[in-house]
C-alpha cells in the first residue's frame, strides 16, 4: 500500500520514514511534489487537513499531512501553528528561534513551560478523514544548544530527563523519533492506517 506524505519539510519526512517504518515497514511512503496549497488555517487541524486534503486530490492515493509547532504557556500557546513563520514569511528557523527566545528573556524558570505539538491528518480518495494528535511537553532553555534535529529543538527541553537538561538537538534521531510529538501522534494513528 502506497501512501503520499503531505510535506515539503525534509526534517519531518526523515522523521515519519524513520517511524512508520518501525511500525509499518510494508507501507511504501511517498513524497509529494504537487502544488503546494495556501496554508491558511488557524489551528494545527485545520492546516494539517488542508495539506492532507490537496495532496489525495492531486495524487488519487490516500495521504498524511504533519501540522506542528511549539505552544508556550506564557504567549497564551503561541507561536502554535505560526511556528514555521514567527519570525516573518522567510521560514528561516534561525530567526523563528532567535525571536522566541528574546520574547520569553524576562520569564524564568517554572515559567517557561512549553510543548512541542503535532497534529497528523490521514485523508483517503473516498473521502474518509482521521486527525489524531501528540503533545512533548518541556520547557524552553535560555539559550540554543546542540546541532541535532531542526526548528526549535535546540531550545526544547523535553520532561523526564530525570535530572539532565539536554535540548532536543542534543539527543540522537534515535532517541527523538522513540519520544516526539510526531511519534506519539504516530501512535494513535496506527489503528487507523490498518484500513487503508
Ligand atoms: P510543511 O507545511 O510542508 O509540512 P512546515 O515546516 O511549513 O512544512 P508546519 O507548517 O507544520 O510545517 O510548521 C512546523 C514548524 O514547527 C516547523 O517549521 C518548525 O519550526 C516547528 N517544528 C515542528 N516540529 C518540530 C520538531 O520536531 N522540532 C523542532 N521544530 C519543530
Amino acid at each position: 500500500q502506497r501512501v503520499v506524505l503531505a510535506t515539503h519539510n525534509t526534517h519531518k519526512i526523515t522523521e515519519f520514514q524513520a517511524i512508520i517504518s518501525a511500525t509499518r515497514p510494508d507501507l511504501e511512503v511517498v513524497g509529494y511534489d504537487g502544488p503546494e496549497p495556501v496554508e491558511d488555517g488557524v489551528s494545527f487541524r485545520e492546516n494539517a487537513l488542508i495539506k492532507a486534503r490537496a495532496a489525495s486530490a492531486h495524487t488519487g492515493l490516500p495521504s498524511l499531512a504533519d501540522d506542528s509547532g511549539i505552544c508556550v504557556d506564557a504567549l497564551g500557546g503561541a507561536p502554535g501553528a505560526f511556528s514555521a513563520y514567527w519570525a516573518g514569511h522567510a521560514k528561516d528557523a534561525a530567526a523563528n528561534l532567535r525571536l522566541l527566545l528574546d520574547q520569553l528573556s524576562d520569564i524564568s524558570d517554572p515559567r517557561r513551560v512549553a510543548q512541542f505539538a503535532c497534529t497528523i491528518a490521514l485523508v483517503h480518495p473516498s473521502g474518509t478523514e482521521h486527525v489524531v494528535e501528540g503533545i512533548w511537553p518541556g520547557r524552553l532553555a535560555v539559550a540554543a544548544h546542540g546541532e541535532g534535529g531542526f526548528g526549535y529543538d535546540p531550545i526544547f527541553i523535553p520532561d523526564g530527563q530525570a535530572g539532565s537538561e539536554r535540548t532536543v538537538a542534543e539527543w540522537s534521531a534515535a532517541e527523538k523519533n522513540a519520544a516526539s510529538h510526531r511519534a506519539r501522534a504516530f501512535e494513535s494513528l496506527v489503528p487507523l492506517l490498518s484500513a487503508l
